[in-house]
């Protein structure tokens, strides 16, 4: 930053903004763009999507008789905005249809005024929802982690990225990635916090990808009006107008203390560190799963001995499966459990932790068998459950592996370190295992 208050150098020391950076990734006019996949016929053509409306939603249902397709609906035959009567608002606008001063919230006979022809059609929360856990596991799908914040946005915590040309490299991949899968284009902002990014991803709509720095707040944040920071409202903007602080920049160079006894301590202060780009929020995660797991009733109750065969296909078949599920989902465990229950529903487990985090079948399987030797059969098998657990994102695989070395966990390295607790009581089912490889 060229110019810093007081307050902020001492921010800026802590260095902990700059040791972030983080991507706010929004679609581009979602509900509107998930019509326009619908009614390819629209591209292009001012589009506005209202609520549920029944008629709009009776009129398009005939259409679709009559064209026999949804595709192949004349455009000129659609519900017009001239033709709405009534309170509804839009939810979203086509960006042809934004050219003409109309958006979000506008109620649809306002809108109406400004362009009547636009096509109104009304919204499918359904099918919205479902690109919406599209692109969303699309990113997840990556290993990246994120912060839900909605229908159409996330934020992506990109600070394991070593430099901005490899956040920006994974960015671009993820546009074309969700655009691949789902035909949908989004714009990303790269930041060193939330604000900043979410500002960022606003600046080149649609597909844009944008960066913003702590030094280049003042370029680009402070000739925008104060209601451009994201948790300035209408009312606080209006609030701030009437203190003659229109923009973001005004806003930086106010008085703090008759902010602060204007809005209160806490939300004068966050006015200031907003305008001057700071903000320490740190990424709430989705809640990341504790542990993955497979288990199977037998079709019959098998006995340890006469059905080993059997059971030791159903065992590793589990654990290729609970295997895969790791790798579907980006995570690697550290610790393995089985789960038996024999034909009178007593249900016992054993688990085994060890260093080196994996996904691999070959392996789960072997940390699973040296679980298997420390039961007791004396009865029939009724329920086998395999459960992985101690799990990490795969991409923080090396820094898992480096923490439970230094800790050293009492993890075994090596499934062949444990002894089975009560191998002479075995009555035959846990094979001995292959080596590791
Ligand atoms: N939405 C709504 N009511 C509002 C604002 C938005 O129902 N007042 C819905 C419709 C939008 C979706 O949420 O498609 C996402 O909101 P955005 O603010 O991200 O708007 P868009 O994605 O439509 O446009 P943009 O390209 O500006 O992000
Ligand atoms: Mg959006």
């Amino acid at each position: 930053m060229q110019a810093c208050t007081p307050a902020i150098q001492g921010q800026a020391k802590t260095g902990k903004p700059s040791d972030r950076l983080i991507a706010h990734l929004d679609m581009d006019a979602f509900f509107a763009s998930v019509e326009l996949l619908r009614f390819p016929q629209l591209q292009g053509l001012a589009v506005v999507v209202g609520g549920r409306s029944k008629s709009i939603i009776q009129q398009m249902q005939a259409l679709e008789t009559r064209f026999g397709s949804h595709e192949a609906i004349d455009a000129q035959s659609m519900p017009r905005l001239a033709q709405y009567q009534g309170r509804g608002v839009i939810t979203t606008a086509s960006y042809a249809a934004r050219a003409y001063g109309i958006g979000s919230g506008m109620g649809l006979m306002k809108a109406a005024e400004r362009c009547p022809e636009a096509i109104l059609l009304a919204a499918d929360f359904e099918r919205y929802r479902e690109y919406s856990r599209r692109f969303k596991a699309l990113i997840r799908a990556q290993g990246l982690a994120i912060e839900d914040r909605g229908i159409d946005e996330v934020y992506i915590d990109l600070s394991h990225c070593s430099h901005r040309d490899e956040a920006i490299t994974v960015a671009r991949s993820l546009q074309a990635a969700i655009f691949k899968d789902t035909g949908l284009s989004c714009s990303i902002g790269l930041a060193p916090n939330k604000l900043l990014a979410k500002l960022a991803s606003e600046l080149e709509k649609p597909m844009g990808l944008s960066q913003l720095h702590s030094d280049s707040v003042q370029a680009v944040l402070w000739p925008l009006p104060v209601s451009r920071l994201h948790g300035v409202g209408p009312r606080t903007a209006e609030k701030l107008k009437a203190l003659g602080l229109d923009l973001i920049g005004q806003l930086a160079k106010s008085d703090p203390a008759s902010l602060q006894a204007r809005f209160g301590a806490s939300h004068g202060r966050w006015l200031i560190e907003a305008s001057w780009g700071i903000d320490e929020r740190p990424m709430v995660l989705a809640s990341e799963p504790i542990s993955i797991s497979r288990e199977t009733t037998l079709e019959r109750d098998m006995h340890p001995s006469h059905d080993r065969q059997a059971l030791s296909e159903r065992f590793t078949a589990l654990c290729h499966q609970l295997a895969a599920d790791l790798q579907a989902k980006q995570r690697l465990c550290r610790s393995v459990s089985v789960k038996i229950r024999n034909d009178q529903f007593k249900t016992s487990t054993r688990d085994v932790s060890f260093a080196e985090p994996t996904d691999d079948p070959a392996r789960i399987r072997s940390w699973a068998g040296q679980c298997l030797k420390r039961f007791v059969f004396d009865r029939r098998i009724r329920l086998l459950g395999v459960k992985a657990t101690r799990l990490s994102p795969r991409h923080l695989a090396a820094t898992a592996l480096a923490d439970a070395l230094r800790s050293n966990h009492q993890a075994a390295t090596d499934p062949e370190q444990l002894q089975p607790v009560a191998a002479s009581q075995h009555a035959l089912w846990p094979e001995l295992e292959p080596a590791l490889p």
